[in-house]
């Protein structure tokens, strides 16, 4: 979602000291219990489909979107738990994205997040409904959510609703895959960025917004937040394709080459790429300025997706 224009208040000056280690180590902790918990255990008949939805979920990802939603509830002075369940239905979304995005009819890889990826572990069809049971799984999440005296029930499941449907994570998917092979404008690209990238990721910051009864320009502020983070992440995603071995991205390197996707490497080079990001990740630390110095964990993940190398 295109970021509306926030007024800029006062940042609060003085040093702010952050331990982003730690918070990613509980926090990620803290998420994979809560998404125990949501999923059916892995032997819950049929056994198959539930083994299948755990291997992917808990294969090791990075937990970003639910990190985001996290600390977009802190930022605005909400309690982290009441953005959990919301959190957690973003990450079931996600990793359904990528299931589907590594099927042989899409992307065809062999590894995702350092393991086999969910086709090659249980076959094209399970891996298939895997991905619908966690989109599925999703909305059951957050259709036990609750809602909030400025952002009814209905508006949280339909925040979840747009960013994956058919304008937005698929609109991206669908541009994408049709551009293979083909030489598509700058303007292009960013379409499928926002789309296939920038959507989840402002819907998670939005959404831990809403699960802390946000105000109208706290909302704003984090659709702008999520929007440029977003970008840059996906420009950095590209980088690190071309600059990083498999191992070390725990998915096959080099694979937008082979696909001849476009990306901003391949368009505009190493160099610009990453001025651009670093420049969207500038426009993302502006868009916290309303925090005032409270947003000190979207800042520091900010950061860290900007100078990630995995
Ligand atoms: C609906 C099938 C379908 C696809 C939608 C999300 C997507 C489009 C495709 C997945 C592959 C891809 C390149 C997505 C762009 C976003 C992105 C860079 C995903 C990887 O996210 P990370 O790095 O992954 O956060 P982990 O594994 O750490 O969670």
């Amino acid at each position: 979602m295109r970021p509306a224009k926030v007024p800029a208040a006062p940042a609060v000056s003085g040093p702010t000291r952050f331990d982003l280690t730690d918070f990613l180590t509980t926090r990620t902790a803290a998420v994979n219990a809560a998404l125990a918990g949501f999923l059916p255990r892995p032997t819950a008949k049929p056994a198959t489909i539930h083994r299948a939805m755990h291997y992917s979920l808990f294969a090791g990802g990075k937990r970003m979107r639910p990190a985001l939603c996290l600390a977009a509830a802190a930022a605005c002075g909400g309690e982290e738990q009441e953005a959990m369940p919301l959190a957690c239905a973003v990450e079931c979304i996600h990793t359904y994205s990528l299931i589907h995005d590594d099927l042989p009819s899409m992307d065809n890889d062999d590894y995702r997040r350092g393991k086999l990826t969910n086709h090659k572990v249980f076959g094209e069809g399970v891996a298939v409904l895997a991905g619908d049971a966690l989109l599925t799984q999703a909305f059951e999440i957050v259709a036990q959510a609750r809602g909030w005296p400025r952002y009814a029930h209905g508006q949280l499941v339909l925040e979840v609703a747009r960013a994956s449907g058919s304008l937005q994570l698929i609109a991206g998917q669908v541009a994408d895959l049709e551009g293979e092979g083909k030489k598509i404008s700058a303007a292009q690209l960013r379409y499928i960025h926002e789309r296939k990238t920038s959507a989840l990721l402002c819907c998670s910051t939005r959404l831990g917004g809403m699960s802390a009864n946000c105000t109208p320009a706290q909302l704003a502020a984090l659709t702008d937040f999520g929007y440029h983070v977003g970008l840059a992440f996906q420009i950095i995603d590209d980088i690190l394709d071309v600059t990083q071995t498999s191992e070390q991205l725990g998915k096959t390197a080099g694979k937008d080459t082979a696909a001849q996707k476009a990306t901003y490497p391949a368009i505009i080079g190493l160099e610009k790429s990453r001025k651009i990001a670093a420049k969207l990740t500038e426009r993302a630390f502006g868009a916290l300025q309303p925090f005032r110095g409270r947003a000190v964990a979207l800042e520091a993940l900010a950061t860290y997706l900007l100078e990630r190398n995995k």
